[in-house]
């Protein structure tokens, strides 16, 4: 209806890379879909200088006419030109606010469909209210990321932008900002794209030269094996890029494990600036695991600090231990807590063999104490692994312990911004 000729266009393009099936179930859907108009609060519900609603859809100029009268009295709203006037509730024919309107026709906008924006003081009675007179006035509440699916539906983004949508609006660092933007912009969408007609080309070329080898149409090995070649080295250095990718939309797992009273959940709070953790000077203070998000300059930790994984015969213990060690297992990095105030024992020892091959980082704690452990010991049995004197109790070493973690666990190998945040 509303879309131009070049819009279609685009949109068919896009289409040709489904299957027959899922490009029917889209012209359902889109028809479905585009024949009301939906109306939301696009910024957050709370007290703030500015609130936005918006409207998407065919009825959204025409419904805009019914809550808004411009202060100009001309009824004319011309494209992406802001417009002050005021809202009303149109039972009682009384204004309640006093706006900013925004048009944006068809196909230009967000969505693709006629799209206003409506900017008021950020009161959510206020925010509230404008949706009421809108939905009054023939509009539908939109569902969670229904004006991000318009826009999907609409051809002006696919799947992967519409996902960096949602990263760039929950991203926890500048990283993830650049990345998702850089996403949501079509850089990733290109260069899969650009990726999978390789493939198809040299794919039809080669059915093509086995069908008519007489007709000139035979392909040379070595360019096949060239293009397969390229296009598994592409695809390697994304799939590698999703071990930073999944850091920076997650954040590091980091667990803190070690033998009970050794000083974890000290460490855990340390980290965490905060008295998340009961301490106690008794051995099995933690049973259940404790996590807790922080940040290392603009990287995103996410600490789990856990019981001591003591032989224990007490069932709650047995289970604590359990859950520990799977998290460990599974964790990407291990902060392992030794007691260098003690003697290191047999436990201790198990702990590091058992730890060894993976991404670690062994902590002698309490060094404000004197030392009984054979320090040294561990260190060679570590074979290598980092390691730290710390005083979790007094922060000694703490900052150093910071600039290991940021080394050792963030992935910073990806050069760019192409990178695969979602599998
Ligand atoms: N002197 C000194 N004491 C510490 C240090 N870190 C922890 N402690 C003390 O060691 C005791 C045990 O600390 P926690 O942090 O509860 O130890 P934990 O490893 O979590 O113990 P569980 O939860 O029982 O496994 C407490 O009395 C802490 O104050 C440290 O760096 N120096
Ligand atoms: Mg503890």
């Amino acid at each position: 209806r509303n879309i131009d000729r070049k819009h279609r266009k685009r949109i068919s393009e896009k289409d040709q890379s489904l299957s027959d099936e899922k490009r029917d179930l889209l012209k359902i859907v889109r028809s479905l879909m585009f024949e009301d108009t939906i109306i939301a609060v696009s910024t957050p519900l709370g007290f703030g200088g500015l609130g936005v609603i918006r409207l998407s859809g065919k009825q959204s100029l025409s419904i805009a006419k019914i809550i808004f009268k411009p202060k100009n009295k001309k009824n004319s709203f011309p494209p992406r030109k802001t417009i002050l006037g005021n809202l009303y509730d149109i039972k009682h024919n009384e204004i309640f606010e006093e706006a900013y309107l925004t048009f944006f026709p068809a196909p230009k906008s967000y969505t693709t469909e006629d799209v206003i924006e409506f900017s008021c003081h950020g009161s959510p009675v206020i925010l509230e209210e404008v949706v009421r007179q809108g939905i009054k006035a023939g509009a539908r509440h939109a569902s969670p990321g229904e004006f991000t699916l318009r826009a999907f539906l609409g051809g002006r983004i696919d799947i992967l932008q519409a996902e960096a949508i949602n990263d760039l609006i929950h991203a926890s660092s500048l990283k993830q900002v650049k990345i998702s933007y850089n996403q949501m912009e079509g850089a990733l969408s290109r260069k899969i794209i650009k990726l999978r007609s390789q493939i198809v080309q040299i794919l039809s070329q080669t059915e093509a030269s086995i069908e008519f080898p007489d007709e000139g149409l035979k392909i040379s090995k070595h360019i096949i094996a060239n293009t397969i070649e390229k296009a598994e080295q592409t695809i390697d250095i994304l799939v590698k890029s999703y071990d930073l990718g999944k850091t920076l939309a997650e954040g590091v797992a980091l667990a803190i494990t070690g033998r009970s009273n050794v000083g974890k959940s000290t460490l855990f709070n340390t980290l965490l600036d905060q008295e998340r953790a009961i301490v106690t000077p008794h051995p099995g203070t933690t049973r259940d695991y404790l996590r807790e998000n922080f940040k290392i300059k603009d990287s995103l930790f996410n600490l789990v600090d856990m019981a001591g994984l003591d032989n224990s015969s007490h069932p709650a213990e047995k289970e604590g231990i359990n859950r520990g060690e799977k998290i460990a297992a599974s964790a990407d990095g291990i902060l392992l807590v030794l007691d260098s105030s003690q003697k290191a024992s047999p436990e201790d020892y198990r702990l590091i063999r058992k730890y060894r091959n993976q991404k670690i980082i062994l902590l002698h704690n309490k060094c404000d104490l004197p030392s009984k452990m054979d320090i040294k010991k561990t260190i060679k049995l570590g074979s290598g692994m980092p390691h730290l004197e710390i005083s979790a109790l007094n922060r000694t070493n703490i900052e150093k312990l910071k600039e290991q973690i940021q080394s050792l666990f963030v992935c910073n190998e990806i050069k760019g911004n192409e990178i695969i945040l979602h599998l």
